[in-house]
């Protein structure tokens, strides 16, 4: 499929660690045939009618790591082949290549990120970015997941590297999304593409001084008081970093609780709403859309921008579907 493709691409991608390194691989693969990547306006899990039209130019387009609307995948197929890799939950594309073994009934554990999947597709052996993606979306829980677990133990100690060290390789990449700056996700990618040491990751200025940064915030924003409703923990931030998933996961990690975080500092006009549950979260996920949000996930992770005076009702009605 990838052999046949002609012309100018671009790729879309996912703006975190995950996308970042699955960018990275395709772009390595696809060489100067993918003249653009792009990520979407950071926190949208959409294009915006501007994107639409500027990418209405090229003749594939490749998406990773983002299950965008059909009707903007439909849109974009008007003008290009398309060509989708994933891991999220939803419903199979069929007008278009749609590559997401999940949506396909299999085992979530078995493609643990876009960046495994693109890896395997393109035949290549293990290698630090096809982990490090797997180590971004999952972090410390992979632990529980005994083939990869047993997979990346045994790159680290080929590499002479520590799970510590792919855990802060994938916190550093991830700086350039939480700290709102767009044009460095899209930069990303060329630079781990222009050199495959680990410490060129490690040792990168900007995305360390991001790093310190971050965790000040983060810190800031954890200390403060937390609600529990019906066995749900509750949380609300205000801060213009998109750091929503980061606490929602140490919340939920630390307590095994499901958890609710609600940020009202990221968008003007709506607030960023993100939960992680220890149910199946597809019912809300989809209750979400219906409602009109733009609104997606995983098996366990729901994330919805929602217009700030229906941010209450969502709320309380996540909650109940958690009790
Ligand atoms: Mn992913």
């Amino acid at each position: 499929m990838l052999e046949e493709l002609k012309g100018k691409g671009l790729l879309i991608h996912h703006w975190d660690a995950d996308g970042i390194c699955s960018a990275k691989l395709m772009m390595e693969y696809l060489g100067d045939k993918i003249v653009a990547n792009k990520t979407p306006q950071l926190g949208n899990y959409y294009l915006t009618d501007e994107e639409l039209k500027e990418y209405s130019i090229y003749d594939f387009v490749i998406v990773i790591d983002m299950n965008l609307p059909e009707e903007h995948i439909n849109t974009l197929a008007k003008n290009a082949k398309i060509m989708i890799f994933d891991h999220h939950l939803g419903k199979e594309n069929k007008k278009v290549f749609h590559h997401n073994p999940v949506i396909k009934s299999e085992d979530p554990d078995d493609y643990p990120s876009a960046s495994w999947i693109v890896n395997d597709y393109l035949g290549n052996e293990v290698n630090l970015y096809a982990l490090l993606g797997i180590v971004g979306d999952h972090e410390q829980k992979i632990k529980n997941n005994p083939k990869f677990w047993q997979l990346i133990q045994d790159f680290c100690k080929e590499n002479n590297l520590t799970f510590e060290d792919l855990h802060k390789m994938v916190y550093l990449l991830d700086t350039n999304y939480k700290t709102g700056d767009k044009t460095s996700v899209e930069k990303a990618p060329h630079i781990l593409l222009a050199d495959d040491q680990p410490d060129n990751i490690l040792n990168n200025k900007t995305w360390n001084e991001n790093y310190t940064k971050l965790e000040e915030e983060m810190t800031k924003q954890l200390n403060m008081p937390d609600d529990e409703i019906n066995g749900t923990l509750l949380k609300r931030i205000n801060t213009t970093y998109n750091i929503i998933s980061a606490i929602t996961r140490k919340i939920s990690w630390k307590s095994g609780k499901n958890t609710v975080v609600i940020n009202t500092g990221f968008f003007n006009d709506r607030d960023q709403i993100y939960m992680r549950s220890n149910k199946n979260a597809e019912p809300m996920i989809m209750r979400g859309k219906e409602l009109g949000f733009k609104c997606g996930g995983k098996k366990e992770v729901l994330g919805a921008i929602v217009p700030k005076e229906e941010t209450n009702s969502f709320v309380n009605e996540i909650i109940e579907f958690l009790k």
